[in-house]
């Protein structure tokens, strides 16, 4: 039977159908939905880890007692779990281990955007490129398999346009008895304790491995040489294949879908058989620089961009400019984004509890603002601009104690969430406390991993699958890490907030401000609707620099300022009663149900 499915389904089902047993990670666009998927077949075990290290740690667990596993993030979580796949990479495996990564070729949703298929050259492990679903679900499988034949893990690099585009899947069932109980670990120090003494000997053999894979690779169903004019002949991996195709359609192809070690053979042989080598691939010049080293002439970064996607008008237009590609052949109205349609910035929800941190933040002008990543990263937009640094999960905490130890003279907090707290808070904020420092941390427990679908962390009662799980007190574990100055405020209460912060601030030592109060999404729902008396606003402009989408430019002006008055979409508002809090002449109240 076939299905449509797209990427992160067609894994899921790979997983289930190729005898995975535990499947963990952490979420991240474009990769969330891989384990949400997972999630939904009973037979694997599946859960939300607190971060892609600690996921991929317990995936080698389980693999080295014998389980099928895969461990999945997004492209930035790869440097999270890089710990992980460099040991693993010495000790081996048992069952199966597949670290599954989707790469953001054009940064849609992430800070950088790194390739990812370096870590595998750089662990000197192998990976496969996916092209479509059947690819994605077809790989796990494969990979699977590699890894155990090969006693090594295996990378699954994905990217976004693979991740979430769907395409269709012939369905195969699950041949595993899940009813096998699990045998005591082999024990095998030797192997499985990487340290020095034992990883030293081991070696040379993960540089034989490698040189041995690369047969492997070019008898691999997935490195697909398909001939056609001899003229152009070009490498591809995964979905730029098909644009490539779409440009080229009669030029002799290497599909490469096992992409370490590379198919040495196919490049050379592909290579000997056409005029002129192209490679096409998004971002690094990962393939290019291989065949270059192996001796081959061949042309790719010098006419394609290494960075952002290759779609198919991309590869036309650059292959038009050094006379490739007939440049009147070029298809207008490819672009993804027509280029007339106006940029809207994004902004917090309405109802959403991190609004009112920002607000006072934003009206303390000289409180620098140490950021993270999650849904308050909108705190560095506009209407606030009130955060100053954000670079990775955690940094936050960590990037506050240097302000701290470079004594900046500014007032200063470090901004997260709850989840990336518990993703990478927790150690900062111990060496905050070894080191006397003094910087003031704002978590914002907004009950949810909301910036990537509201998944569960360690701060709630449920797990991936619904299972009721321990749930962890925030103020709590501050306090055990050493924070005495510890206070919960309700994020609903902007004057409150305000003064939490004044006060954590001032305190003379570490301090925790945890600003309470469920996203909208998983909160109770709206509480009311509020309005706007026309007659009282004095289009001040307050409630504007709250950011929320629901308050909207009255059509009425005050004559004095000639400035429109302020409205509220009635379909937006959720009742938070945070704007009826700052305008200062009372002009917001909550509309009484009739
Ligand atoms: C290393 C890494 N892993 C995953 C992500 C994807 N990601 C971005 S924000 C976020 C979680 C945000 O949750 P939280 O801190 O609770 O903030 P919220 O969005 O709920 O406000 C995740 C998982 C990432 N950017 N970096």
């Amino acid at each position: 039977m076939k299905k449509i499915l797209s990427g992160n389904e067609a894994i899921a089902r790979g997983a289930y159908e190729y005898g995975v047993t535990i499947a963990t990670g952490y979420p991240g666009t474009p990769s969330s939905e891989i384990l949400e998927n997972v999630a939904q077949y009973k037979e694997i075990y599946s859960e939300w880890s607190i971060n892609e290290k600690v996921a991929a740690d317990a995936a080698a667990g389980a693999c080295y007692a014998g389980k099928r596993c895969i461990t999945t993030m997004k492209q930035v979580g790869m440097n999270v779990a890089s710990e992980v796949f460099m040991y693993t990479v010495y000790t081996g495996v048992k069952g199966g281990l597949v670290f599954i990564v989707a790469d953001d070729p054009g940064m849609f949703s992430s800070q950088n955007e790194q390739d990812n298929r370096n870590y595998a050259r750089l662990a000197k492990m192998p990976m496969f490129e996916p092209a479509d679903s059947q690819d994605a679900k077809d790989m796990v499988g494969a990979a699977l398999e590699l890894s155990e034949e090969w006693d090594v893990p295996v990378l699954l690099r994905t990217v976004m346009r693979v991740a979430h585009s769907a395409t269709p899947v012939e369905l195969g069932e699950r041949n595993w008895d899940d009813e096998a109980p699990t045998p005591p670990l082999l024990r095998n120090p030797q192997k499985l304790v990487a340290t020095a003494a034992w990883a030293v000997k081991r070696r040379p053999m993960i540089e034989q491995r490698v040189k041995d894979l690369v047969a492997v690779s070019d008898a691999s169903p997935f490195n697909k040489l398909m001939w056609g004019d001899r003229k152009l002949g070009i490498i591809a991996s995964g979905p730029v294949y098909f644009y490539a195709r779409e440009v080229f359609p009669n030029a002799s192809f290497l599909k490469i879908g096992m992409s370490y070690p590379l198919p040495e053979g196919l490049i050379r042989e592909l290579s000997e058989g056409v005029d002129e080598l192209l490679i096409i691939e998004e971002l690094d010049p990962f393939i290019e620089d291989r065949v270059k080293a192996m001796g081959i002439k061949c042309r790719g970064k010098e006419i394609f961009p290494p960075y952002g996607e290759l779609l198919t008008s991309v590869i036309e237009s650059c292959c038009a400019e050094v006379g490739l590609y007939p440049k009147e052949k070029i298809q207008s109205g490819r672009e993804v984004i027509p280029a007339n349609i106006p940029g809207r910035s994004p902004v917090l929800c309405a109802g959403c509890p991190h609004r009112s941190t920002f607000f006072n933040l934003s009206k303390h002008k000289k409180t620098v603002v140490a950021g993270d990543i999650g849904c308050y990263n909108l705190g560095a937009l506009a209407p606030f601009n009130a955060t100053d640094t954000m670079g990775a999960m955690g940094a936050s905490v960590g990037v506050a104690h240097g302000f701290d130890i470079a004594k900046i003279p500014d007032p200063f907090v470090a901004v997260l969430g709850d989840s990336t707290f518990f993703h990478s808070g927790v150690s900062p904020l111990l060496n905050i406390v070894h080191n006397n420092g003094n910087s003031t941390v704002v978590i914002l427990d907004n009950h949810s991993t909301a910036m990537t679908g509201h998944q569960d962390n360690p701060g709630l009662n449920y797990m991936l699958g619904g299972d009721v799980a321990r749930k962890i007190d925030i103020a709590n574990l501050c306090r055990a890490c050493g924070v005495e100055n510890v206070v919960n405020v309700d994020a609903f209460n902007v004057k409150a907030v305000e003064k939490a912060f004044d006060e954590a601030i001032a305190f003379d030592g570490p301090s925790v401000v945890i600003v309470d109060g469920p996203c909208f999404f998983v909160g109770e729902g709206a509480k009311g609707v509020y309005t706007v008396d026309t007659d009282t606003c004095i289009a001040c402009g307050t409630c504007f620099r709250l950011g929320c989408p629901a308050i909207i430019q009255a059509p009425e002006i005050n004559a004095k300022n000639n400035r429109h008055k302020s409205a509220i979409d009635p379909v937006l508002c959720v009742g938070c009663d945070i704007c009826a809090q700052t305008c200062p002449v009372n002009a917001i109240h909550k509309v009484e149900e009739a």
